[in-house]
């Protein structure tokens, strides 16, 4: 294994228990004939190259790369509605095989891009052959309409970086709106749901 193996492998580790713990949570609802907060997680850690270039891009020095570079480790849950959000950060608020260092909350408020999702970043002790060590991690949760709209606008970036023209720009942003409205339809939708659910038990 080369320098850059060794270096990710914690990272990798953190990510594949992460995932784990995650999944069973949804597993767990679901059991229980409860209304899943998560529908699906993903994980990734990033390559050198992507550490690298984020390095570059924001003028980090390598003796700072772990602070500037929160995301080596990364996981993704995605939740039907926007209050699955909030009630999944409380579940990992509170518990304590790691602890939640920050929260950028990216739907209170948005980025100029358009980009809505909330974020954590985590401090996860991995056991490792030499004894515990403690890696970063970034939770991104959002909902499957800001993970459609996110994932496009990222392809999209591949081609721009970053320097849209402004009729890509606007429709970017008309697009995040929509996604937001969607997702403010179907909450409505669940509220429906519920009341209906709560009506029909007291008959
Ligand atoms: P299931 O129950 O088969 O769906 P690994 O290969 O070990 O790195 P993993 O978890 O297999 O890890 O792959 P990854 O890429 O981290 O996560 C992909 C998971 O997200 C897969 O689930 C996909 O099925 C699931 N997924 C992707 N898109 C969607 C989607 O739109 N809806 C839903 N419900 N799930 C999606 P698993 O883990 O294979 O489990
Ligand atoms: P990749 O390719 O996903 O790994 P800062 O911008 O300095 O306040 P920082 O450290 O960049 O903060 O973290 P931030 O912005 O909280 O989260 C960074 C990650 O969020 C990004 O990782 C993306 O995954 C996602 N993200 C943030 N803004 C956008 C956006 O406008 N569009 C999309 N599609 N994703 C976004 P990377 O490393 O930039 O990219």
């Amino acid at each position: 294994m080369d320098d850059w193996s060794v270096f990710l492998a914690p990272y990798g580790q953190a990510v594949e228990e992460l995932k784990l713990k995650l999944k069973n949570i949804r597993k767990e609802f679901l059991a229980q004939n409860r209304h899943a907060p998560i529908e699906f997680v993903t994980g990734r850690v990033k390559t050198r190259e992507s550490i690298l270039e984020k390095m570059e891009i924001r003028k980090i020095n390598p003796e700072d790369m772990l602070i500037g570079v929160q995301d080596i480790a990364g996981i993704r849950i995605m939740c039907q509605f926007v209050e699955d959000i909030y009630e999944v950060a409380e579940l990992l608020m509170n518990r304590n095989d790691f602890k939640v260092l920050l929260i950028r909350d990216y739907i209170q408020n948005h980025k100029p891009s358009g980009y809505r999702s909330y974020h954590m970043v985590l401090e996860y002790p991995v056991q490792r052959a030499n004894g515990e060590m403690k890696v970063i991690v970034e939770v991104q949760i959002r909902t499957l309409a800001m993970n459609f709209w996110a994932t496009i606008e990222h392809s999209l970036n591949y081609k721009y970086h970053n320097d849209y023209p402004e009729e890509i720009l606007r429709r970017l942003e008309r697009a995040s709106e929509a996604a937001f409205m969607l997702d403010e339809e179907m909450s409505e939708i669940r509220d429906e749901i519920r009341e209906a659910i709560r009506i029909f038990d007291k008959k």
